[in-house]
């Protein structure tokens, strides 16, 4: 109950010092923490009176809030307590608005769904870099891993699930200016359980990993965290065996600093801005090798693909520091000695910056191959292998973690699909939360006002469209042969979508040029914000091409996980591989298709501030994430109906105490024993309507008033007890 959760939140006593201290203190708490439901605000149309709730339960670490069934939850930057084992076992079985708001009931409520209605569920968390949704999801697995049943094979499964986590982060999280334990790669993951809702197999989806960042990071982050592990994690057994020494400035694609999206490399300028941040304060690289170390073992990696994978890891950072000179004729000639000869002599008839152009792909293709080698062998870790279990039959609970929404001062092809990414997402929160609204409307009977939304759509049209899209003229310009380029590229996106509400260039309509954008940059306006995104490097990453000989030594490799990321019919293979943004975009639209095929659970973060700091709530910031997140319109639908619903049965077994006619038991059908206590209460016909499983009342204060009487009933019956007990002694 509201008034009950009111109490648990504010923390306040209630004694027995009389119903008005008690309605007082309920009142005051109030006042102190907000309303753990946003449809309770008085003012629900006010965007200061939303802020104001935010804020007031930000200060009391009251870090979530509900809109209906939606979680909005605030990152409070420090741990806080109240993800023990004890507060999970508060939130199991109960019901939503009985406890106040945590991301453990979202939890228990997809895992009660799925397991009396038989059906799928999803939980979808979004927000932007750094707002808390990898977090999130981690609790939400936590809180699956302690509470669900389990038998010994379970537990296995329970493990390698929560152990696959430091394994992917160390892998494909990496710091960024936004967060950091930025994820780089988006993930989906499907929890399955068997009928006694034990979990019993997992299976992971990953999304475009970002593997530029394996040859270059901007000023201020780093390379994936699992290199400056292993450099300072490492044991010096290991290390001598690798080749490797235990100082990260040592290697190129650690230290390497480039600014600007994809701008070539330099040695001049290499050597005076040396000097990335291999050290990060909140990071213990040292620390998490062991974690990760230990997961791959929980995850059942033998020691020797874990060396085979760290030998991997090792040659990319090797392949970085092969440096290449240039000789009179252009070729180009490897200056450091390695003992690698292959490159020697595949990379010279290439001139030096060709030729650092492939030694970066080659690495990139490594890496990025790596990555998903190791998401398959987790999966096949996951995989349930008892031949008398379908999972067919099993119920499933989808839990989709992707990188958020960024803005950099230089945004490339990796922040153009991030945020095309985040777009899609958005598109299905606004479907799905409009049209299960509204779907319970109609299976209730109950007449609804549609409210006006901001429909992103047009913006993911303007991305994905066929022809006409964004992602169609890049991959026409990285498919036509003769000069195009990059500059190209821009030229069609003008001549194409040049007139498009959502996309700018620096060329205004009038001929002249917009002053503060620069000439290789296009502007998108997102439903989050406006991006300039800087074309350099966007064909090149599209076509991510690698040289056919460079594979074809990779083929030959001796490493038993090379050679299978790096299969011998891709060289036979005449067809054209699909370009990295259309793979995306394909991708993407399985990945709606599985979330609009379950019942979904949405978590909404939101970032308290920019500089990763605890208690500090910036206005500004969170203002603009409520306005994009669309959380006053998801307000507004859930009130332009009804404010709070309840099943029938729920309903009377709280308030039937209140009225003489269904006290103690009401014998007829639900509903109208409902309609007998709701009159009784002095309900006005505008205030309620019955659908036909539940009752859907408009205004809060009706549901405080019932709160109310039900408080005073209680503590009435209280002090009759009281002094019956006096009689007594
Ligand atoms: P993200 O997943 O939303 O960003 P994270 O979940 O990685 O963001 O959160 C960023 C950081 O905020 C974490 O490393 C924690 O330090 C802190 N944090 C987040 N949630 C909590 C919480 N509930 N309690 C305590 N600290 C928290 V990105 O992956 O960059 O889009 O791509
Ligand atoms: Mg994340």
């Amino acid at each position: 109950s509201p008034r009950a959760v009111l109490r648990l939140e504010g923390g306040s006593a209630v004694g027995s010092d009389g119903i008005r201290a008690m309605m007082e203190s309920a009142l005051t708490a109030r006042d102190r923490v907000g309303v753990q439901d946003f449809v309770l605000l008085e003012n629900h149309t006010s965007e200061v009176a939303f802020i104001e709730n935010l804020r007031k339960r930000f200060k009391e670490n009251l870090i979530y809030t509900y809109i209906g069934s939606v979680l909005v939850s605030v990152n409070p930057y420090k741990e806080l307590e109240i993800y023990s084992k004890q507060h999970m076992e508060r939130y199991r079985g109960v019901n939503f608005y009985e406890v106040s708001p945590h991301i453990y009931a979202v939890a228990d409520n997809a895992y009660r769904s799925m397991r009396t209605e038989r059906r799928d569920q999803c939980i979808l968390i979004s927000g932007e870099s750094g707002a808390g949704k990898t977090e999130a999801s981690k609790k939400v697995l936590q809180y699956y891993a302690i509470t669900c049943p389990a038998s010994e094979h379970v537990q296995t499964i329970k493990d390698r699930l929560l152990q696959s986590n430091p394994v992917l982060e160390a892998f494909g999280n990496a710091k960024t200016l936004r967060n950091d334990n930025s994820s780089r790669f988006g993930k989906y993951m499907d929890i399955q359980f068997d009928f006694k809702g034990a979990p019993v197999g997992g299976h992971i989806i990953n999304y475009l990993l970002e593997k530029s960042r394996v040859v270059h990071q901007s000023h201020g982050e780093r390379n994936f965290h699992i290199f400056y592990q292993l450099i300072e994690g490492g044991e010096d057994d290991l290390l001598r065996r690798l080749g490797l020494e235990k100082n990260a400035q040592q290697y190129q694609f650690l230290v390497k600093v480039r600014d600007g999206p994809h701008t070539l490399e330099c040695p001049s300028v290499r050597k005076s801005r040396g000097g990335n941040c291999p050290k990060v304060s909140s990071i213990n690289d040292r620390n998490d090798w062991k974690i990760v170390r230990k997961a791959l073992s929980i995850i059942g990696f033998t020691d020797d693909e874990v060396e085979e994978l760290l030998n991997i890891i090792a040659s990319v950072l090797h392949l970085g520091n092969v440096q290449y000179g240039g000789e009179d004729s252009g070729s180009a000639y490897i200056t450091t000695e390695t003992q690698i000869k292959y490159l020697a002599r595949l990379m010279s008839p290439l001139n030096q910056e060709q030729a650092a152009s492939a030694r970066d792909a080659l690495s990139k293709a490594i890496y990025g191959r790596t990555f998903t080698w190791l998401v398959n062998k987790i999966n096949d870790s996951l995989a349930y292998k008892d031949d008398s279990f379908n999972s067919k039959n099993a119920s499933v609970i989808g839990l989709l973690d992707i990188y958020g929404f960024e803005v950099f001062q230089n945004n490339s092809f990796e922040q153009f699909c991030i945020n095309y990414c985040n777009e899609k997402l958005q598109q299905l929160f606004i479907e799905l939360t409009l049209k299960s609204e509204q779907e319970e409307y109609e299976a209730e009977g109950i007449t609804w006002e549609p409210v006006q939304y901001f429909n992103n759509k047009i913006i993911c049209d303007l991305v994905e469209e066929k022809f006409k899209g964004i992602i169609s003229i890049l991959d026409e310009e990285c498919l036509r042969p003769g000069d195009a380029s990059d500059i190209t590229f821009l030229e069609k996106l003008e001549d194409t979508v040049g007139g498009h509400a959502h996309f700018l260039t620096h060329k205004l309509a009038d001929g002249k040029t917009r002053k503060v954008m620069g000439r290789e940059e296009f502007r998108l306006i997102h439903y989050a914000g406006e991006v300039n995104y800087n074309v350099n490097g966007f064909l090149d990453k599209n076509n991510d091409l690698l040289f056919r000989n460079l594979k074809e030594v990779m083929c030959m490799s001796e490493n038993k996980i090379l050679t299978q990321c790096f299969d011998r019919e891709e060289l036979t293979d005449k067809k054209r591989p699909e370009t990295a943004a259309t793979q995306f975009k394909n991708s993407l639209a399985k990945l709606m298709e599985i979330l609009m095929s379950k019942e979904p659970s949405y978590v909404r973060c939101i970032k308290p501030n920019d500089a990763k700091q605890a208690g500090r709530f910036d206005e500004v910031l969170i203002r603009h994430q409520v306005k994009y997140l669309g959380l006053m319109e998801n307000l507004r639908v859930r009130r332009a109906g009804f404010a709070y619903r309840r099943r029938y049965e729920t309903f009377l077994q709280r308030y039937k105490s209140l009225c003489p006619n269904t006290w103690p038991n009401w014998d007829g059908r639900l509903v109208d024993g409902v309609s007998t206590l709701v009159k009784h209460l002095g309900y006005k016909p505008e205030e309620y309507k019955l659908g036909r499983t539940k009752i859907f009342i408009r205004f809060p204060k009706t549901l405080f008033a019932t709160e109310d009487a039900l408080e005073v009933r209680k503590h009435s019956l209280a002090t009759k007890l009281q002094s019956s007990w006096k009689g007594f002694s």
